[in-house]
């Protein structure tokens, strides 16, 4: 039998420094996200310290994980996430 594809999450973890507004701009690029997703998804991390994104085949959770670290490291934020089996 052929089995469903594995999901996995992409997880955004709070630090001190990356701008909310920098943080919200990238939800809304690389997740596709209403405006007011973004905000509610980056306030959640804001206050919890983790949240998550968005829920993907494992390809194309690796490639979002990888926009959002490069878009970090290019506008010299620490901006952190990861990838975790849903
Ligand atoms: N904590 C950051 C601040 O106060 C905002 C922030 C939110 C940073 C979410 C990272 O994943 C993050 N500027």
């Amino acid at each position: 039998m052929l089995k469903p594809p594995k999901r996995y999450k992409v997880v955004l973890l709070n630090d001190d420094y990356t701008p909310m507004e920098f943080v919200v701009e990238v939800l809304t690029d690389v997740f596709h996200l209403p405006h007011t997703r973004a905000i509610a998804i980056m306030l959640m991390v804001h206050e919890s310290g983790r949240g998550v994104c968005g829920v993907f085949q494992k390809d194309i959770a690796e490639t979002k994980c990888n926009q959002v670290m490069l878009r970090a490291e290019a506008a010299g934020f620490p901006l952190q996430c990861l990838v975790e089996e849903a």
